[in-house]
Formats: structure tokens, sequence, C-alpha cells
């Protein structure tokens, strides 16, 4: 039998890969990925086990989120068999069209693994945003129509990537020989490809948006960002300031402060100028360059449930007094209000004397019988996503809110990409219900 590599390990070897090519590409993002190390070795020598509170360090380590960006819903569907390939679903709706004053003509998904278990392995994730070409309000009709057709023309995938690809989900892994073509080519349909870029072309689309030039104005993809993962994001700002990096002037998502950490905070350096050839209207070819890819960096905290992520949603723009008067101060009153997901475990060998756990979740961890784990949010925030967009484009574009947006949600996506798109609460709801009634059970046996 030839051995096979299964799915987790060719998740692990492209997100391997892919930072390995990254960091040849943007060296900043290597300075990055070194100083995330280095603020997470204090954190754990200072912090313990609480610091692996929110995942083991390795797991931290190797951590990393990706971003891509496609034109077409076909296209979607291939970068969705390439994912699947490697065990990543995707999660959640994000239309950041209209979420920030400057929008961007993008709706967009994230692939990830979507069991604790191979989350635990390799949580590799990929935001993944596809051009809105019919939206009136960036593109009129005559604009419209020449992208799509454009975006009809290019292939970002070679056939032999999408067929290894189809085969790796249905076997669940591939032969040792076919899996390394396999990351080979996958790896290279996202490496920034040095064909020059049309100049007139890609300057009219850049009229409507950096964003839309940068997907529709060349004819290939490529990695836009690579997102390590740190334990203390205000310690690794600092640290990257007296270096010498420009950081963006704030770091997006909930404020630092004493209680626990929830959902995502996320920051990052500036776009750099990178080198790229342009092919001129007389066919004459230059070289210039473009500012699109850019250094992010993420700290992750408890996952929310929808009450939770409401309160979150209304706190977001509150002055700090604000968020400590209303936002809950403990794990435990996160999980007695049901405002953030966890895992729960029967505690063995507890004396009972006689006693009959409780049926409340807060009688049950306050009387010792149940120890709650928090679920780390895997996800993104729609409003950060928009923030890290447009703090990195120096044009704010220009939009026509008069005229009328082509509607998109959760279904239309599922559409668009040709698999069911999971809905992000449901999957933590599940975790948790899950581990809640295995716990319960355990305590009914005792
Ligand atoms: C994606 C921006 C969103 C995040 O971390 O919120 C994102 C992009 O720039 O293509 O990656
Ligand atoms: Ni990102």
């Amino acid at each position: 039998m030839v051995p096979v590599v299964p799915t987790w390990q060719l998740r692990a070897a492209f997100a391997r890969r892919l930072s390995a090519m990254y960091g040849t590409e943007v060296p900043a993002y290597t300075t990055l990925v070194d100083v995330a190390g280095q603020v997470n070795d204090t954190v754990l020598r200072e912090g313990g086990a609480s610091a692996e509170r929110l995942g083991g360090i390795e797991r931290i380590t190797a951590e990393r989120h990706g971003a891509i960006r496609v034109g077409t819903p076909a296209e979607l569907r291939q970068a969705a068999q390439i994912f699947a390939a490697l065990g990543m679903e995707p999660v959640g709706f994000y239309d950041l069209r209209d979420t920030a004053a400057t929008a961007v003509p993008v709706v967009s998904t994230a692939f990830r693994p979507v069991l604790p278990d191979e989350l635990d392995r390799n949580p590799f994730r990929v935001f993944t945003s596809m051009l809105t070409p019919a939206d009136r309000r960036f593109f009129d009709a005559d604009l419209g129509k020449r992208l799509e057709a454009f975006l009809e023309h290019r292939e970002l995938f070679p056939p032999e990537l999408l067929d290894l690809a189809a085969r790796a989900e249905s076997e669940a892994g591939l032969p040792q020989e076919q899996a390394e073509r396999f990351l080979t080519l996958a790896v290279a349909s996202f490496e920034l490809s040095p064909e020059p870029v049309d100049r007139a072309w890609y300057a009219e689309l850049e009229k409507v948006s950096a964003v839309a030039a940068d997907i529709g104005g060349v004819t290939s993809t490529h990695i836009n960002h690579l997102t390590p993962r740190v334990l203390d994001i205000d310690e690794l700002y600092r640290r990257m300031e007296d270096r010498g990096i420009t950081m963006i002037d704030r770091i997006q998502g909930p404020p630092r402060w004493h209680g626990p950490d929830v959902l995502l905070r996320q920051t990052s350096f500036r776009a750099l100028a990178e080198p790229r050839r342009f092919r001129e209207t007389d066919g004459s070819i230059s070289t210039g360059s473009l500012r699109v890819r850019f250094g992010e960096v993420e700290a992750r905290g408890i996952a929310l449930s929808r009450e939770g992520r409401a309160l979150y949603d209304r706190l977001v723009d509150a002055p700090a007094e604000e968020w400590a008067a209303h936002f809950p101060h403990s794990e435990r009153q996160l999980a007695v209000e049901g405002l953030g997901f966890f895992t729960f475990e029967a505690v063995p060998g507890r004396p009972r004397d006689g006693r009959r756990p409780p049926g409340d979740l807060a009688g049950l961890l306050d009387g010792g019988w149940l120890t709650a784990r928090p679920v780390v949010y895997e996800d993104f925030l729609p409003r950060s996503a928009a923030g890290i967009f447009q703090s990195n484009l120096t044009d704010p574009g220009a939009r026509d809110a008069a005229r009328s947006g082509a509607h998109y949600d959760q279904d239309r996506i599922s559409e668009a990409v040709g698999r069911t798109v999971h809905d992000p609460f449901d999957l933590y709801a599940a975790q948790q219900d899950d581990s809640l009634a295995r716990a319960r059970g355990a305590l009914d046996e005792a």
C-alpha cells in the first residue's frame, strides 16, 4: 500500500508551505511571525497554564489565517474544491459592501475546519472574498460587463490541481506522490504572478476600488495576507513600532481590559510597495509598483452567542467605562448568562452526600459539579475586516449609493460556493450542547 497523506496533514503542509512562500514574497511578514513568537514565549513564561486556556501553544504557533480574493462564483467554487481537499468548509457570510463609510465591492466567507479535533490538529482558515461586478453602486453596466468578460476568460487554478483536489476530498487524502504534486500546484496558484499588469485596465478599476483592481485587474490571484496568532496583541503592537514598522493606528475589535478576552482583536502594518511589471497602452513593458499586500496579526478570544454578539455590537463604539459596566467580567458570568460558548466536563469523584446535581448551569458550576472550558472564536468580524481592507487603501474609491446593489445573503453565497455555508453560531452551539449533554449524562450515571 502506498502511504496516504491524510486530509489534516495536507492542510498542515499547505499552511506551512504557503507561509514559507509568502515569507519570501513579503519579508516583513517573517518579522511579524518572529515577533509574534517572541511575544508568545514571554506570555507563556509569565502566564503559565492560563496562557494556554484558549488553545495549546503548538496549535497557536502553527495557526494562520490567509486572505484571498476571487472574481466569480465559478472561481469561488474552484477555491472551495481546493479547500475541501484540505478539510476546510465555508463558514459565515460577510458583506463588506456597506459596513464602512467607504465600502469594498466584495462578499465573503471563510474556509476552515469545523470539528474541534480538526481545529486542534491545524486550524488553518482562509478569508475568501468574491467581487460583485453586478453591483451597480460600484460598477456601471458597461464596466460591469467588461469586467465579467475579463474574469470569464482567465484561469486561476489549473485543471490538474482541481482534479487532484476532488480526489483528495473523496478519498480523504492523497498518496504521497500526488500529495506532493497537489501541494506544489496549490501553493503556486497563490503566488504573485510575474505576468505584466495591463496599466489602463488596472487604473480604470482602481478608480472604483483598489480591491476591484487587485481582483479583476490581473489574470491571476494571490495570497493577500497571512496572519499569525499572538497571545498579547498590545505588546506585539509596541514591539513592531519599536522596530520601526508603522502599524495602522489602532487594534480593531474589543478593547483591552481586565475581563475575559472575547472574539477577535486584529491589527496590521500598512501595505508595502512591491515591484510589478506593467503593459502600457503602446504595448511596451515597464516596471512600477503596487501596494496591495500587508501584514496582519490577531489575538483570539472566546466565541460569543448571538446574544453576546449583540451586546458586543452595542458596546463596540462605547467608551471603556460603558464596556466595563455592561460586559461580563468573568468566564462564569459569560457562561451562566448564555453570552459566551463553553464546553463542559463532569468533575469525577465528587462526593455527593446523597445530593442530586442541580438542574441549572449556575448551580452545576458553582457547586463544583462541572468545569467549563471556553470555546475559541474561529471566525472573523465584518467591521474589523472592512477596517483592515480600508486602512490599507490609499484611495476611498467611488460608490454611488443611489443605485441598487446586487442582493447577497447566506443562501445566495451558498449557491455561489456550490456548498452549504455553515452558520458559525450553529456550529458553536452544537459543540456546547453536545458537551453539556455528555457532562449531564456522566453526572447522572455517577
Ligand atoms: C480580507 C480582509 C478580511 C480579516 O482578517 O478580517 C480579513 C482581505 O483583505 O482580502 O482578512
Ligand atoms: Ni485577515
